[in-house]
């Protein structure tokens, strides 16, 4: 398909004029961004059609990720980038006077996920419809995504992210596939000529309708379908007469508890809490997601028997571990199979990647609430857990210890995780040094048991939203130094590391970060009207709040630098703007005091006239993936900083990378990937490593006070947290003194501290040599390739759901 500039011109006006009965000049920017915006959907939709017919006839099998997170962030920009269309749609608008980024802006970011595991599924499917792969999301369509930031007072203040009020160009609501989810009621159990039987009965019915996204892939043919899920009151309950006379109220408050399903995205990031809505969240999407791909499978093929060679069910963490037990009711209750046939079609369907080892991050269901409101996925739960225990009995009899330990069902509580890795066939960490702890620690058990179904895949991002799309200028200079071919081979990417010593190269490549950093300096300026300085180095953390993270760190370093800085205003330093950018969970309160924290400082640093502009700090509000997409570009200095075998892999890492940045980093999650791509000369790693973290937690040895009383910065800055030296925080920055002291400072902070603050001093004389620094740069951007999501999710296609690309034609 080719458009001419005429065509594209000629049914952009037309869109104008159909929908808005608008010409041009009348015309708002929202008028502006819709008719452009659906003018794009159209031509996605057509290959939409075609690649839907295709995967019917072909008979190739198809996989289905299951996520309670999509992170997208806006889709104009990556649809036209996808479809081959950003040049030509940026002359046409120019010619019209009109500016493509400012259009691009109007659109709201679906904010359909917390961070990295919200963010990696967006990531998975970009790649699989670039890779030809059939491949589709299954989620829920939130009316309110992750809460929009506001910082008041230095304080993160929580408003709801209304993304829908505009409408929502991408999305199709498909009213005819809607289908009902059952809550509640009982199970009457019969015998029917010597079968048991099992009947659902006085349960609350929720109409599940689906709301499909198309996922374009890059300048190829495929365009696949994330299917977001709607709840709304079933009809024949939501009938005004069915309800007594009088009970109008009662219908409504009955409309709005079914809608209260789908309505807003739990903003706890990596932290579990018992909520039976957030269960009832769970359940409704897996139940709909199934019995739609079922359904479809059964207007494919005849027989059951080859369900797992033509369809994959991928949970992404345990949130959809329901699907285990709903494909089991599915295939039992509704198509007549037996437990076996049923089990091992399941186990043969579904895989599960782990995205954390964090103890508090683990879903466990009081089997009460379960119960209540699943009695058949309970009673399905239950049989898995017998069964299971009976297998543990007869590989370890006696061994009453560790089977309690690996119990579906114990101490009262349904374990996910462990559910997950029983009724799947495949389970998979996310970096290298993840599966390692999965495998030994976290999940040894497991292992011991089922040591062929554990694998490894590290993450990955989409270079295209990630690099071709938030930095175009790199792009081009990356395209015009080695050709194009990086595009659709990412690791491409490392012909340049031929060039990481060439001046000329490297001049460019200044300009470009330059360019890139005026162009965020000029947001900070515009929205908060600070000045920073182009040429200091612009360290940068942006990522969830979180203790594991240590953006406690990060602050004291930056306390500790101000405090040499103001005993000696001749202190030779290299000028740093230090950046944040994070949402806290907010019900969080330690972590929501560290954005105050930061603030605080930020005022007090940037107000003082004395330090000569050598340090300014900055929080950017309402971190985003559109915010995001500004960031990395302008980064020079990667924070990942988390306590060694907490993160499980990092995502961000990756994206400061491609962009050029240098990381400073412990040796956790991908970054010991990163380090092992681009060598020890080109990383700063420092502090504990994961072992020396598991073994101070299996055997102790590490005293918080010590290092406050044997190091005197340390002493200092925790002081300066009591006493006065920041001003208005009414003296709650105590209980972050409390919390590191008193809690022996579970993440290590104070014990990293000094190996972090010489490992910045290092930085910070490398930054002076440019042209050592520029290649350091180089040699990021050159070795990042192996951490586009393409590669991933080809070895996801090829290790685990065994897919094959599906050419499709032009129609
Ligand atoms: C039940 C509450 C809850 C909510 C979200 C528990 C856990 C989560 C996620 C697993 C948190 C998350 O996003 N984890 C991140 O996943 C990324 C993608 O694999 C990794 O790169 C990050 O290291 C990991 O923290």
């Amino acid at each position: 398909m080719t458009i001419s500039k005429e065509n594209f011109k000629k049914t952009f006006l037309e869109k104008l004029a159909t929908m808005y009965g608008k010409s041009i000049e009348e015309a708002s920017d929202i008028d502006k961004y819709m008719a452009l915006a659906s003018l794009v959907r159209d031509y996605i939709n057509k290959k939409w059609v075609q690649t839907n017919k295709q995967y019917m006839e072909s008979g190739e099998k198809e996989v289905y990720y299951f996520s309670l997170e999509f992170l997208l962030g806006k889709l104009l920009g990556s649809n036209l980038l996808n479809m081959q269309l950003t040049e030509l749609c940026k002359e046409v608008l120019a010619e019209l006077n009109i500016d493509i980024n400012e259009i691009e802006n109007l659109e709201s970011d679906a904010g359909l996920g917390n961070g990295g595991l919200g963010r990696l599924a967006a990531c998975f499917l970009d790649s699989l419809a670039s890779l030809h792969l059939p491949g589709h999301g299954c989620g829920i369509r939130y009316k309110y995504g992750l809460f929009e930031q506001k910082i008041v007072d230095g304080y993160q203040v929580e408003l709801p992210d209304n993304w829908l009020r505009d409408g929502n160009v991408w999305e199709i609501r498909k009213p005819d596939k809607a289908v009902e989810v059952k809550f509640g009621g009982n199970v009457k159990v019969d015998n029917v000529d010597g079968r048991l039987t099992f009947t659902h009965e006085n349960y609350e019915s929720v109409l599940a309708v689906p709301y499909d996204i198309p996922i374009a892939g890059y300048n190829n043919n495929t365009v696949n379908t994330l299917r977001l899920w709607s709840a709304e009151a079933a009809k024949k309950d939501f009938d005004f007469s069915s309800f007594s006379r009088g009970d109008y109220m009662k219908a409504v408050e009955y409309k709005y508890s079914v809608e209260a399903i789908s309505q807003v995205l739990y903003p706890d990031d990596s932290y579990y809490e018992n909520r039976v809505l957030r269960l009832k969240q769970q359940y409704f999407f897996v139940s709909a997601g199934l019995q739609s791909i079922v359904r479809r499978y059964k207007k494919k093929y005849k027989s059951f028997s080859h369900f797992s060679d033509k369809i994959a069910i991928h949970i992404n963490d345990t949130h959809p571990t329901l699907a285990i037990p709903e494909l089991m009711r599915i295939l039992m209750d509704e198509e007549g199979m037996g437990w076996d046939d049923a089990w091992k079609i399941t186990t043969n369907a579904i895989s599960y990647t782990n995205h954390t080892i964090m103890s508090e991050a683990l879903e466990k269901w009081p089997i009460e609430t379960l119960r209540s409101l699943l009695p058949r996925i309970y009673m399905i739960i239950h049989e898995i857990n017998e069964r299971f225990c009976r297998e543990l009995w007869n590989k370890y009899p006696g061994d009453w210890d560790r089977i309690s330990r690996m119990a579906v069902i114990a101490d009262g509580y349904v374990k996910m995780a462990h559910l997950a890795v029983v009724g799947s066939y495949s389970v998979n960490g996310v970096a290298k040094i993840h599966t390692r702890i999965l495998k030994q620690e976290v999940m040894k058990d497991f292992h011991d048991f089922y040591p062929y179904k554990f694998n490894n895949k590290t993450n990955g991002i989409t270079h295209r939203r990630w690099l071709l799309k938030a930095n175009p200028l790199l792009s081009s200079l990356i395209t015009d130094t080695i050709g194009p071919s990086w595009i659709n081979h990412p690791w491409d990417l490392i012909n340049l590391i031929k060039y990481a010593d060439n001046s000329s190269f490297q001049d460019e490549l200044a300009k470009v970060k330059l360019q890139n950093k005026s162009s965020l300096a000029k947001l900070i300026k515009d929205k908060y009207n600070l000045d920073i300085d182009i040429h200091s180095i612009f360290d940068v953390q942006v990522k969830r709040i979180h203790a594991y993270k240590r953006q406690l760190l990060n602050v004291f370093h930056i306390m500790d630098l101000y405090n040499r800085v103001r005993e000696n205003p001749y202190l030779d330093i290299t000028p740093r703007t230090f950046i944040f950018g994070g949402k806290a969970a907010p019900g969080y309160y330690l972590a929501k005091l560290t954005i105050k924290l930061i603030n605080t400082l930020a005022s007090v640093i940037n107000n003082d006239k004395t330090i000569q502009d050598k340090i300014k700090v900055v929080f950017l509000e309402n971190y985003s993936v559109s915010l995001a997409e500004m960031v990395f570009p302008a980064s020079d200095v990667s924070e990942q900083i988390s306590t060694a075998s907490k993160e499980a892999s990092g995502t961000g890492n990756m994206k400061f990378m491609m962009n050029g940045a240098v990381t400073i980093g412990t040796l956790d999650g991908a970054n010991i990937e990163i380090k092992d791509e681009v060598g020890n000369d080109n990383i700063f790693i420092f502090g504990l490593t994961a072992d020396e973290v598991l073994n101070f937690y299996h055997y102790g040895g590490y005293n918080a006070w010590d290092i406050y009383n044997s190091d005197s910065r340390v002493k200092t800055i925790l002081n300066q947290l009591i006493n006065g030296f920041l001003p208005n925080a009414n003296d709650e920055f105590k209980n972050i003194f409390n919390y590191l002291l008193y809690n022996n400072d579970e993440f290590f902070v104070l014990k990293d501290f000094s190996a972090y603050v010489d490992t910045q001093n290092r930085l910070d004389h490398r930054f002076r040599n440019k042209s050592k620094w520029l290649t350091m740069g180089v040699h990021n951007i050159a070795h990042s390739g192996k951490f586009s999501s393409d590669g991933t999710i080809n070895e996801y296609a090829v290790g685990i759901w065994k897919i094959k690309p599906v050419f499709i034609s032009e129609e």
